[in-house]
């Protein structure tokens, strides 16, 4: 299955000491998605996803590609999990396909998609390392979204059921839960700009899903909190939210307020409602031409900032942002319509002119340290963990390897910068690659490789590239060794 052994993977016989020291409790691992990596849409009873239907929609997703094969995750989960062993990973973050529990995204519960779950979380145990679900990452069945999707309140409340009946099942085996990964990805990205599922281009609607996902969020954490309380077990529940730093392109009075808005609508549209149980003023003057916000009912915001026990943080890329838009258009930037197009038409993605990953993304390691640091400041005492970071980069198997010298020298510099946070004070307690195996990037199909393991999606022969046998290192080492 893979084209290494586990004699490769980074162990030796004495471990290096590391130059650079994490905490002992460090949790180190890797995270998937559903859609991303299983593969087998129509088996089993798992009904249609919005991400199905996308896919299946001429022009959306490049290369006309689907969730199918993906990594056949589905079916070679067991040869997945060994590699994680081998790798040496405490943690694995997982999503679970809400079209595998419920294929019409409410009702009775199919089987086959818990005995799935079942399976993988035993597994992922019986190798050591610790499970880490996320409920939802994008894959809405298709017929809730038939029902309005997001924008619809009904849909938060179908998302706390299908929370329950998932918690039910395997909450005996697992702590940390997180709820939602990257509601802004969600919101904006498929309701407003459209370049994700369900595509529409919609901004009242995508205020509306915003603020739905987050119902759905703390409705979910309390049904599983109490849910664990009458079992006896102490779930620690949190969500994954895509922070990060926006930086104005120069210290003009235009670009300032352009960064202000963009990190209303990224950031803070999110972090104060879960965390003060309000929305940002300056967020809701600035929208006030697109929504009045009347989705918000009595009783929503007390439910939205019920206590988190921890934050996730996908942090890949700052970004510039100019009021002024003669400073955008650059060709190196990904696609205009990946800007956040609700009430800040007049914004531009600005080229800070640093080297790119193969997404375009430029690569400034500060950011992650500025957005960590600035989490924390912002809201003292919230437990965060870096739930993704990593780099596509266009990979090649040459002789069974593949030298990805990039991704170290990105997964390298952004992880000093993680500890130079925790050095800081920030309460940090883990950092998750983003991948464990090359996947479905979305409307970018298969041709975006963010893999540490190299799939090969014909033979699905799974090929550790290097940068995963140098996270192996780190991860065994318990912290980075020797000069980048
Ligand atoms: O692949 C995605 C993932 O699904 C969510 N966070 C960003 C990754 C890279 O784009």
């Amino acid at each position: 299955m893979t084209s290494q052994s586990t004699a490769s993977l980074g162990q030796t016989e004495e471990e290096p000491k590391p130059d650079i020291h994490f905490p002992e409790d460090f949790v180190w691992g890797v995270a998937t998605a559903s859609f991303q990596i299983e593969g087998a849409t129509t088996e089993d009873g798992r009904g249609p996803s919005i991400w199905d239907t996308f896919c299946a929609t001429p022009g959306k997703v490049e290369n006309g590609d689907t969730g199918d094969p993906a990594c056949d995750h589905y079916h070679r989960y067991r040869d997945d999990v060994a590699l994680m062993r081998d790798l040496g990973v405490g943690a694995y973050r997982f999503s679970i396909a809400w079209p595998r529990i419920q294929p019409e995204g409410k009702g009775k519960p199919l089987e086959a998609g818990l005995d799935f779950y079942d399976r993988l979380v035993d597994c992922v145990l019986e190798a050591g390392i610790d499970p880490w679900p996320t409920l939802y990452h994008w894959d809405l069945p298709q017929a809730l979204e038939d029902e309005g999707g997001w924008p619809n309140r009904d849909t938060a409340k179908r998302f706390a059921d299908y929370a329950e009946i998932v918690y039910s099942r395997l909450g005996d085996r697992i702590t940390h839960w997180n709820t939602l990964n990257e509601p802004w990805c969600s919101a904006f990205l498929g309701y407003a700009s459209g370049v994700h599922a369900p595509g529409r281009r919609e901004p009242a609607a995508a205020l509306a899903a915003a603020h739905h996902l987050m119902l759905g969020h703390g409705l979910a954490a309390n049904a599983i909190r109490e849910l664990g309380r009458q079992a006896g077990h102490a779930p620690k529940v949190g969500i994954v939210h895509n922070q990060t730093t926006v930086r104005p392109y120069t210290d003009s009075e235009a670009d300032r307020d352009a960064a202000r808005r963009i990190d209303a609508l990224r950031n803070r549209i999110f972090t104060e409602p879960l965390v003060k149980g309000r929305y940002p003023e300056d967020l809701l003057a600035d929208v006030s031409g697109i929504s009045d916000y009347g989705f918000v009912k009595d009783g929503d915001l007390e439910i939205i900032s019920t206590p988190l026990d921890m934050m996730g943080v996908n942090f890949y890329n700052p970004s510039w942002v100019s009021g002024n838009r003669e400073n955008g258009g650059s060709d190196r930037l990904p696609s205009e319509d990946y800007s956040p197009s609700v009430g800040s038409e007049h914004v531009v993605d600005v080229d800070p002119g640093l080297p790119v990953t193969a997404m375009g993304w430029p690569i400034d390691a500060s950011g992650m340290y500025d957005t960590l640091t600035r989490l924390a400041n912002d809201y003292p005492g919230l437990t965060l963990y870096v739930t993704e970071n990593g780099a596509a980069f266009d990979d090649k198997v040459v002789d069974g390897a593949v030298h990805d010298t990039e991704r170290i020298a990105y997964l390298d510099a952004h992880l000093r910068a993680v500890h130079a946070a925790i050095e800081a004070g920030v309460p940090l307690k883990g950092y998750f690659a983003w991948s464990l195996l090359d996947n479905f990037e979305w409307a970018l199909g298969y041709g975006k490789r963010f893999g540490i393991v190299h799939v090969d999606y014909e033979s699905q022969v799974r090929t550790v590239k290097d940068s995963g046998l140098w996270y192996s290192r780190v991860v065994r080492a318990g912290g980075i060794v020797g000069q980048q």
